[in-house]
């Protein structure tokens, strides 16, 4: 499998530049660029990526998606006085033109194109372009909102022409509805767009009809376009995550995209001032990680919007890093989807309901907007309100103090972040000896333990009957998980013939170090020996047994049939596990896995590669030593390696979605991510 990130960046695409006065285009600056290049260089980043070179798109590419005409236009404005160029601008909404833009408007074409050839050769498993002028809002014969040529959906008629490609997934978090790439592929099946978008009601910019969750794509393509508009500002992280957990990444995975792009553009994050939305920089390292789990990891990320320059170029370093594989930071903030938020969803879930096998047997039931409570004020009657984030009215306004109030903010968060996360070995491991030639050689097996060390820890369970073996096996364990502990590795694989008691005491071992939330995901039929009392640990138990026991907020039984059909478990992992999950924001996530589990591989891999987002990264996996096919996978995937995949796809039988539907209505106050719908509470 291809590795590597490529960055793709050329200095020459900051010339093009407003030459007179307009308040409309006056965010559209050179230093959105050399900002992000900056901040990239501070974090170190550029130079771990495989540096890619910019060209010029040729004329035939450039008219893969605009006429002749068009581009004879943008042409002709090269050799441009000023007033001349003022006049042509007028032509168009919201767009100034520069002698260099035509220029710069062709290196971002070729840079994106570069950026989709070093992906789909294989030189590189992902990366991304910064590009200018942006792309996502041009359309067959016209700029439009700072775009001159439309470059993601150049690439991507590109990808699909040169690398024969039938699926292509186009997601665009800029925080403006792409109308020009939704216009392109309205009726074409093959790629899937989506979009979301500040909307209010129509009024906000470019205050389209066809912006709204009822427009799903035209003919063939219905169903294919995917418009999520937002009604009110000030969303923030936990609105983002519920827009992927229940609206696009179903569909998303049940599309099976061979190659991912992300109409990247950070508008939509904290304290810009065209979004005015809450998102902290480290929300696009989770979207980004989240895409990756697609297409065998093949993603391109290319700059649109964004304007408030420090909020941007650390976005961008978040999703750089996340491309990387460097572990996840955490979210900030409570993790409660606002009511505006979920009406959108709601919308959108029934809007598509007719297209996706994966709702199916999902009852949703369009609704009109009817929220009129702001989200700030549903924040401020939340308990636990964000303190250390502002909110919407102080940042994006465009008031000069404010704006230096954000860029204190993210100085602050972001310092906090970055020295979070860089252990310099990432994985560490605890297997039989026979089983060392099973791992890769960068993993690391700790030696010489302190068995002092774990006594204590240990004495408290019944091993004074085992063999040797086993209890060596058992202090290994605790060695690699004291490792990610104390941030040595980032995660770790222990083999046990016992994973129940292993767990129990890895459990009572984390509390000994006062980990505060500890994630046990069991899967397989186990006795549960962790001590749940103090409610320190969440426990999610997968298995194909009807248990009895009772299901509490800390301690949840998923009983999944077994499905020869399909080898997915998509309803379960977006649906159930992963909002649970993210709304309890783990500090160290334990997956067990255990006898008789009747996942298989790729469930279970796909299920710990995303729940690598949680918990810093900090993962333990413990298998049982039966399940030799299973611990190769999982190192693979805890090393950075590889990424599941699935053929083709088949829905969830109904009673394991039934089953899912059940517990989301169980749990959906406690656990609050669950919600995606305006009827929660
Ligand atoms: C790429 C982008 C925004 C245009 C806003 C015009 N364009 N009011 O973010
Ligand atoms: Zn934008």
């Amino acid at each position: 499998m291809a590795a590597g990130t490529a960055l793709v960046y050329d200095g020459e695409m900051s010339s093009h530049k407003l030459l007179w006065e307009d308040p409309v285009c006056d965010i559209e600056v050179p230093e959105r660029l050399s900002s992000c290049y900056d901040r990239l260089q501070h974090y170190n980043l550029v130079e771990r990526c495989i540096s890619v070179s910019a060209r010029e798109g040729t004329d035939s590419e450039i008219m893969l998606i605009h006429s002749m005409d068009y581009l004879e236009t943008v042409k002709g404005t090269e050799k441009m006085e000023e007033e001349e160029l003022q006049k042509v601008s007028a032509g168009y909404d919201a767009v100034y033109f520069h002698p260099t833009t035509y220029r710069c408007a062709k290196l971002a074409v070729g840079a994106t194109l570069q950026l989709v050839d070093a992906v789909m050769s294989g030189k590189t498993r992902n990366g991304m372009a910064l590009v200018r002028p942006p792309g996502h809002h041009s359309q067959r014969n016209a700029a439009n909102g700072f775009c001159i040529f439309n470059n993601v959906a150049i690439a991507a008629k590109y990808a699909q022409r040169k690398y024969n490609l039938q699926r292509i997934l186009i997601v665009d978090w800029d925080v403006h509805h792409g109308q020009g790439i939704q216009y392109t592929f309205d009726d074409d099946p093959s790629i899937l767009y989506f979009s979301w978008h500040r909307f209010e009601h129509q009024k906000f910019w470019p205050s389209l009809r066809e912006s709204n969750y009822d427009a799903v794509g035209q003919g063939k393509g219905r169903g294919f376009t995917i418009n999520i508009p937002w009604n009110q500002v000030g969303l923030g992280n936990s609105d983002y995550l519920a827009a992927f957990l229940h609206v696009l990444l179903p569909m998303a995975f049940e599309f099976d995209p061979e190659l991912v792009l992300i109409s990247a553009g950070y508008d939509s994050g904290i304290g810009d001032p065209e979004g005015q939305m809450n998102a902290t920089p480290e929300c696009f390292s989770h979207l980004t990680h989240f895409l990756m789990n697609l297409a065998k990891g093949k993603l391109c990320a290319v700059l649109e919007g964004g304007y408030h320059l420090r909020s941007l170029s650390e976005s961008v370093c978040m999703t750089l890093k996340t491309l990387l594989g460097d572990p996840l930071p955490p979210l900030s903030g409570e993790m409660m989807p606002c009511l505006s938020a979920r009406e959108s969803i709601q919308n959108v879930r029934a809007a598509h309901k007719p297209y996706w096998k994966c709702l199916t047997y999902e009852d949703v039931t369009p609704l009109q907007d009817l929220s009129t409570r702001s989200c700030q004020a549903e924040e401020a009657e939340s308990t636990q309100s964000n303190a250390e984030l502002l909110t919407p009215q102080e940042v994006g306004k465009g008031n000069i103090s404010e704006v230096i109030k954000t860029d204190r903010f993210l100085e602050m968060h972001m310092k906090s972040i970055i020295v979070s996360l860089k252990p310099p070995i990432k994985t560490a491991a605890a297997v039989d000896e026979s089983d060392t030639h099973l791992l890769p050689p960068a993993v690391h097996i700790p030696k010489g333990l302190d068995v002092k060390e774990f006594k204590t820890t240990i004495s408290a369970f019944d091993v004074k009957l085992m063999k040797e073996e086993a209890l060596s096996s058992l202090l290994n364990m605790l060695a690699v998980l004291n490792k990610i502990i104390k941030k040595e590795v980032i995660n770790g694989l222990a083999v046990s013939s016992t994973p129940s008691l292993s767990s129990a005491i890895a459990a009572a071992h984390c509390r000994k170090l006062k980990v505060q939330k500890i994630l046990c995901v069991f899967v397989g039929d186990m006795d549960m020996k962790i001590e749940l009392e103090d409610g320190k640990v969440l426990l999610i138990n997968i298995c194909a047994k009807q248990s009895e026991q009772v299901n509490t907020k800390h301690n949840i039984s998923l009983n999944w049939k077994e499905d020869p059909e399909t080898n997915n478990f998509f309803s379960a992992t977006f649906g159930f596990i992963l909002p649970v999950a993210y709304s309890y924001q783990p500090n160290l996530t334990i997956v067990i896995v255990g006898p008789n589990q009747n996942l298989g591989k790729n469930r279970i891999s796909l299920l710990i590669s995303l729940l690598q987002g949680l918990a810093q990264s900090q993962i333990l996996a413990l298998i049982q030593d039966t399940e030799e096919k299973i611990m190769q996978d999982i190192t693979n995937i805890l090393t950075g390696g590889f990424i599941p995949n699935f053929g083709t796809y088949a829905p969830d039988l109904k009673e394991n979605v039934q089953m899912i539907k059940e517990l989301r209505e169980q749990f959906q106050q406690e656990w609050k991510l669950l919600q995606c719908s305006a009827a929660s509470s």
